[in-house]
């Protein structure tokens, strides 16, 4: 058995579940392959209505959900109800998405042939999913895979155990039976998914989604793998410090900094104190503490394990020189750590490359813009990019030369939209991008169709038939 805890009373077990091996996940899978024949051939109006469906049964359970995620996984309950708005968004634009054309024509070589492609779903997604935003990730996945015609089935990560299944559950009396399933378990019970789907989409960390890549491609399935970020923000002399500072501190630390799009650096050109100074008083400015009250923005992180590779983390920085200016300290409820600042270290330094999933946020200088920009891309990671100036000419020119999968000007490096492509360059993604039209292409494979007429009717053309009318 598994079991999910909330990281803000760790004897709280919110449910316990049965960590699935092989035989278990292939029977789902093999219940998922059967729905998703009949699937296939259900008109898609009817799909978008019953995807419609489940985007109504969300909305309807959404502040149950919110309180759901809150004590799960200690998100705090403004982003979790913001969240559950996005899953509900989500649900209903991949319903109208199924309605796009599947598909377009060419001029044929002969003139009188049809060529044409069309996509079609694969079968059956299996959908690995993480515990820090547990309807949202889940969603984006499940409800493009469906729309066009896969089943899914969906594996999600231990300690968001809780709402996987409450989510199937509301989807539930919307969709044939079957159709789409939660799988629940360890690592062992996603492996035996990826060994089993027909298509693999993946977020979490970069070994696991190195791991699920290879086995899918083993399988020779398609796969596409979201893994981490160690995400720069650069902030240019001219920018609103102020300003910067306060969008700083919420990506770095907002739930507790656990985002692949969280800032994990700020770059700073030119004397950094001005905006150190503003940035320390922006985080500490933050409330801290039990995520279930909606001031809070940062609460605890997910296991106690979590809390000690952030704690580990700064002791790290202590002894490479580094200050912690802000936080560095465990405080309550549950596995809460402080917002933490830390700079006096070199861009080389581990804690500024490697990603801490924590409240825990490097400042570092740079000379000028350059230097900036190549401190940002010093990274394995390529996620996203923040540039805060307001020189928009020194934006655009800046912005060509990071080599990030996403970048923002005078915004936070977290928060996505989900009907625009998402996803990084180097170690932070695998295969396609997710969301937006991309998911689409993903969760389908291209049919090219040559039709020629049979040429029994054949007869010559007929005189005067010029005109393209005919
Ligand atoms: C967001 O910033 O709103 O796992 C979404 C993650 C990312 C999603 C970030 N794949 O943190």
């Amino acid at each position: 058995m598994i079991e999910s805890r909330s990281p803000q009373r760790p004897d709280d077990v919110v449910v316990t579940a049965p960590d699935m091996g092989r035989d278990e996940v292939a029977a789902a899978v093999r219940t998922a392959r059967q729905a998703a024949l009949a699937w296939t051939n259900v008109p898609a109006p009817a799909r978008a209505r019953a995807l419609e469906g489940v985007a109504g049964a969300i909305e309807a359970a959404a502040a149950e959900l919110s309180d759901l995620m809150v004590r799960e996984v200690g998100k705090p309950l403004d982003e979790a109800r913001a969240e559950m708005v996005r899953t509900v968004a989500i649900w209903r634009y991949y319903a109208q998405q199924g309605l796009d054309p599947d598909g377009a024509t060419y001029p044929s070589a002969d003139g009188r042939s049809l060529l044409m492609h069309r996509r079609r779903p694969h079968g059956v997604a299996g959908l690995i999913t993480p515990w820090n935003f547990p309807a949202a990730i889940p969603s984006w996945k499940s409800a493009p895979a469906l729309a066009c015609g896969n089943a899914a089935v969906l594996k999600p990560a231990p300690e968001a155990t809780a709402m996987a299944l409450r989510l199937a559950g509301c989807a539930a009396p919307h969709l044939p039976e079957g159709l789409l399933q939660v799988v629940t378990g360890e690592a062992g019970t996603g492996q035996a998914l990826v060994g089993l789907a027909d298509v693999v989409s993946f977020t979490g960390s970069v070994a696991a989604g190195r791991a699920v890549a290879r086995a899918a491609t083993e399988q020779g399935v398609p796969v596409q793998a979201e893994m981490g970020g160690q995400n720069a923000s650069i902030v240019l002399p001219d920018a609103d410090l102020e300003q910067a500072a306060a969008v700083v501190a919420g990506a770095a630390m907002g739930y507790a900094g656990q985002k692949c799009t969280a800032t994990s650096r700020a770059v700073v050109v030119g004397d950094p104190a001005p905006f150190t100074e503003a940035l320390v008083a922006a985080v500490e400015a933050l409330p801290v503490g039990d995520p279930a009250e909606p001031a809070n923005v940062s609460g605890p992180v997910i296991t106690a394990e979590a809390r000690s590779v952030v704690l580990g983390a700064v002791q790290e920085a202590r002894s490479r020189g580094g200050r912690v200016l802000a936080g560095g300290a465990p405080a309550e409820p549950g596995w809460t750590v402080l917002p933490t600042l830390v700079d006096g270290l070199d861009p080389g330094d581990r804690l500024a490359q490697e990603e801490v999933f924590g409240p825990l946020c490097v400042v570092l200088p740079a000379q000028d813009a350059d230097g900036a920009v190549s401190i940002a891309n010093g990274v394995r990671y390529g996620l996203v990019t923040s540039i805060f100036t307001s020189d928009l000419d020194r934006a655009l020119e800046l912005m060509g030369r990071v080599d990030t999968g996403m970048v923002k000007v005078n915004a936070p490096t977290s928060g996505v939209d989900f009907y625009a492509p998402f996803g990084g360059e180097k170690a932070s993604s695998l295969g396609p991008r997710e969301q937006g039209k991309a998911a689409r292409h993903f969760y389908t494979w291209t049919q090219t169709i040559t039709l020629a007429p049979s040429g029994r009717g054949d007869r010559p053309p007929s005189a005067g038939g010029t005109s393209p009318r005919g």
